[in-house]
């Protein structure tokens, strides 16, 4: 199972929305053959390991990294072709939540008389999906919070200098992280503080939509994120409040506005979200600033934090720290992380963790 999650892993950047997923096959003690999912709408794994089999795979047992389809997408159901090619023995890691599936995989191939063991390195498959396994469910995309600040907790100093805090390689693992999502977030704020492209700037990178929320559209018309929009497309979500003439002209320049409801007198980001996911966007990392932060924190769209965190200390009672806006009263209405870790990258400390949802 652990090599065919390194295999599934491969199909990282070609299969989004599809999740990625591996397959082995093994029998009699050997490996047989092996496959994943390598591009959104072809093969799915199993189907790309029985094709590479090295001999008749009848009796042989199959590793996979998510259950089974069972139902007839741009290919036909995997389940079936298991049963047809009279595998002995199904290992699963996580169970598949798309509607279409969700347990009817593992069923039909119990019910073909099939032996299925299911949850062998579940939270890997499950940590390695974590896009899909919300996106498929909830049609909203999976949002990290992105953060890179001092030991002492600041993300600039006082005059809001805040290039760069962190080293290098952190910074190039950020940019193969954009690669990767469908989406990057800011608020205005850091449009008219940075000016930044918001671009993935590594060889071969693939540049995320850019969405800006700016409720009043208060976005500099000669904005970097306003260029280029043949390289990455930029959506603003705004609302009624923003100046039509100004929209207008945006509207001309080819970027694509978003009105969304107010809430609390600025953009209501679960409406904004939902609005993204039914434009496909299934991943997004939120880069910030500190308001955005906690007003995405406070709205419940954030579903993961990473927090880089590098060796120096800035100081400064009025330097900017990553969560600002109103913040909480009481300790208890923290917002929670669970299954924290800690990397060194480089010279930094990557802290990553998923927020609590109750
Ligand atoms: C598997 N093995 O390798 C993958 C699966 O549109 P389709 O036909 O490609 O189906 C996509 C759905 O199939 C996807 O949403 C997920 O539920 C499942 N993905 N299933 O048996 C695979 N990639
Ligand atoms: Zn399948």
């Amino acid at each position: 199972m652990k090599l065919a999650l390194e295999l599934a892993e491969k199909g990282r950047g070609a299969v989004a929305p599809n999740p990625m997923v591996g397959a082995v096959i093994v029998k009699d003690g050997r490996i047989i053959g092996s496959g994943y999912h390598e591009k959104f709408g072809e093969g799915h794994a199993e189907v790309n390991a029985f094709r590479s089999a090295t001999e008749d795979v009848a009796g042989a047992t199959i590793y996979v990294t998510l259950e089974p389809c069972s139902h007839y997408g741009k290919t036909p159901p995997c389940a079936d072709k298991i049963i047809e090619k009279k595998i002995a023995r199904v290992v699963v890691a996580a169970l598949d939540p798309n509607p279409l599936v969700s347990g009817r995989g593992v069923k039909k191939i119990r019910d073909a008389g099939i032996e299925v063991v299911t949850g062998v390195l579940a939270d890997e498959s499950i940590r390695l999906n974590e896009v899909f396994m919300k996106y498929i469910v909830k049609k909203e995309p999976f949002v990290i919070m992105k953060v890179a600040m001092s030991l002492d907790g600041k993300i600039a100093t006082r005059t809001g200098e805040s290039k760069w805090i962190t080293g290098e390689s952190a910074r190039e693992q950020v940019h193969r992280l954009r690669s990767a999502l469908s989406g990057i977030m800011v608020g205005v704020q850091t449009v008219i503080a940075d000016d930044p492209q918001l671009t993935a700037r590594i060889p071969n990178g693939k540049n995320p939509v850019r969405i800006i929320v700016d409720s009043t559209l208060r976005i500099p018309l000669d904005a970097n994120i306003l260029k280029n929009q043949d390289l990455a497309k930029t959506i603003i979500g705004t609302t009624a409040k923003a100046d039509r003439e100004k929209a207008a002209l945006l509207e001309q320049a080819g970027i694509e506005l978003v009105t969304v409801p107010e809430k609390d007198g600025t953009t209501d980001l679960s409406a904004l979200m939902k609005i993204l996911g039914e434009r496909g966007i299934d991943s997004i990392l939120l880069e910030g600033g500190a308001t955005l932060n906690y007003a995405a924190l406070d709205a419940g769209i954030v579903d993961k934090v990473q927090i880089y965190i590098a060796p120096k200390l800035i100081g400064g009672s009025t330097s900017k720290t990553p969560v600002g806006g109103k913040g909480i009263d009481n300790l208890n209405e923290a917002f929670k992380v669970k299954g924290l870790t800690a990397t060194l990258v480089g010279e930094d400390v990557l802290l990553e963790g998923y927020i609590a949802k109750d």
